[in-house]
């Protein structure tokens, strides 16, 4: 079955805006994934068409009515989760973006100006999510990012070989370094086991150059690596 993406926002024509390129381009054009951008403006009743309104409060800049968003998520809802791309969201992570992947799709809230009434994202029961600690103009670009991270998880869109790879993030370790030719470039030479043949030895200097990595640049993640080899099977 076709996986179902919905983008509710203000600015439709920024998708599949790269999205159509490469991978999810083609997963896109052979329906193993399907992209409605509904614009929220559609869903505006008066004549101004307008979505936003001031503050309550006060402070600067606009803020996206409840009515309005509503609407428009009523004329989409199924059974698919809904989310709200927002700084002030649960950080999306791999194992998150596994879960949309195994949904029947997503649909995703894109805010913009200085947000969306709050009412609104609770009365809806919206997953707030965030993919990092910036604040960008609007929802779009996170929006396109977790599209782009559950699309290559869809099946048939990559190879069982990358597939396999992709359960080594599961494992909570960093991707060991990659090589290609020439063997010396710029007098910089391929570390010489990866020329061996050894393919065990190869597989073994990959663990630990990953696990080195790991330690070295991301302590959080090494940690956990650490708890859930303790209590592998
Ligand atoms: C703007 C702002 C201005 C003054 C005081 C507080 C403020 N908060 C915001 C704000 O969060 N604006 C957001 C812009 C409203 C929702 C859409 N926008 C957004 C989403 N920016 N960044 C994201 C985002 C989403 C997911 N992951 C990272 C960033």
């Amino acid at each position: 079955m076709t996986w179902r993406a919905t983008v509710l926002t203000l600015f439709p024509e920024m998708f599949p805006g790269p999205l159509a390129q490469s991978l999810a381009g083609r997963a896109l054009t052979s329906a193993i994934w399907s992209l409605q951008s509904v614009n929220i403006r559609d869903f505006a009743t008066d004549r101004h068409r307008t979505v936003d309104d001031t503050p309550f409060g006060g402070g600067a800049g606009m803020v996206l009515r409840p009515d309005v968003v509503d609407a428009a998520i009523a004329a989409v809802a199924d059974d698919r989760p809904l989310v709200f791309l927002t700084p002030r969201g649960r950080r999306l992570g791999q194992r998150d973006v596994r879960r949309y992947a195994e949904a029947p799709g997503v649909i995703l809230l894109c805010g913009r100006y200085e947000g969306v009434d709050q009412r609104v994202i609770e009365a809806r029961g919206m997953q707030e999510v965030s993919i990092g600690d910036y604040v960008l103009s609007g929802g779009e670009l996170p929006a396109l990012v977790l599209l782009d991270a559950a699309v290559r998880l869809l099946p048939g869109v990559l190879g069982a070989a990358a597939s396999a790879e992709e359960e080594s993030f599961a494992h909570d370790l960093l991707e060991y370094p990659h090589y290609t030719r020439p063997a010396d470039w710029q007098g910089r030479r391929v570390p010489e086991v990866l020329l061996s043949g050894h393919h065990a030895a190869i597989a073994a200097w990959r663990q630990a150059e990953a696990e080195r990595i790991t330690h070295e640049r991301r302590p959080d993640l090494w940690a956990r690596q650490v708890a859930s080899a303790a209590t592998a099977p």
